[in-house]
């Protein structure tokens, strides 16, 4: 195994190349992201919140980010924390957990994602062990460093609630979400991920996360949103979906074609 792989959880905190850049992957077919991750990204993210995977599916997508060098990054439903555990299990380097909106919240899908002393994860790592290449023994003596738990904050309870999600052990970072943030700052009027109240909201947590030598993410819509966020420092971003690259693709290629004509 590549230390890309094994080093995720490091290379996260240390922000090399001023910062990682994911792929976002919701349709639920191995191929595709096979073939995604043969792109420049740092990571490959499952989404299973929005996004069409189940267990099955998520397993072999996560092996195929892996064939292709990268770590594969899984997020669960809204408190399915047991899923979180499978995923691990299932070799993914990090789990992002959408609404934590509290300590106990964070306390809670710690619990599923690290082992004693840490949290409560149950033992069975087998395709893990597999994908990291470790013996069980190693496995279990750095999961907890080599996986990444991540709190999604996306609503204002969260955000009122930064300093107690940040300071719980095993919270490795946070993960900004800007479409549900903007809705609940708006009280449900607005879907606006890229105003203002966003960025200022952005900034705030970020200043959290540094303080508490957290590592802070976010999902932006497209590669321009995505760069603002990592120069104003952010750790790893998104860069768009799958879905959104491949239309942009489809149609930047069409729009070339049709300007070829007409030259
Ligand atoms: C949000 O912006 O709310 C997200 O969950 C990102 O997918
Ligand atoms: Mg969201």
């Amino acid at each position: 195994m590549t230390t890309d792989i094994d080093g995720f959880a490091g290379r996260l905190k240390r922000r090399e190349n001023g910062g990682m850049i994911s792929g976002w992957v919701g349709i639920p077919d191995a191929m595709l992201v096979n073939h995604l991750a043969q792109e420049d990204f740092d990571a490959v993210v499952l989404d299973m919140q929005h996004g069409m995977w189940d267990m099955e599916t998520a397993a072999s997508g996560i092996a195929y980010v892996r064939l292709a060098g990268k770590p594969a990054v899984a997020r669960i439903p809204v408190g399915d924390f047991a899923a979180a555990s499978r995923l691990l299990d299932a070799g993914a380097s990090a789990i992002i957990a959408p609404m934590i909106n509290s300590a106990d919240d964070a306390r809670a899908l710690v619990k599923a994602t690290k082992y004693p002393p840490l949290g409560e994860r149950s033992w069975g790592p087998s395709l893990a062990l597999n994908h990291f290449g470790l013996a069980a023994e190693d496995y279990l003596q750095s999961a907890n460093s080599l996986t990444v738990t991540i709190a999604m904050v996306e609503t204002r309870t969260a955000l009122d609630a930064i300093d107690e999600i940040l300071a719980v052990d095993g919270i490795d970072g946070v993960f900004v979400g800007p479409s549900d943030l903007s809705i609940a700052l708006s009280n449900g009027a607005r879907l606006a991920p890229n105003s203002a109240a966003i960025d200022q909201a952005l900034a705030t947590v970020l200043t959290r996360c540094r303080a508490h030598g957290k590592a802070i993410c976010a999902f932006g819509s497209d590669g321009d949103r995505a760069g603002q966020y990592l120069k104003l420092g952010v750790d790893l971003v998104i860069a768009g979906t799958e879905t959104a690259q491949l239309r942009t693709g489809a149609r930047a290629a069409i729009q070339t074609a049709r300007n070829v004509i007409q030259s």
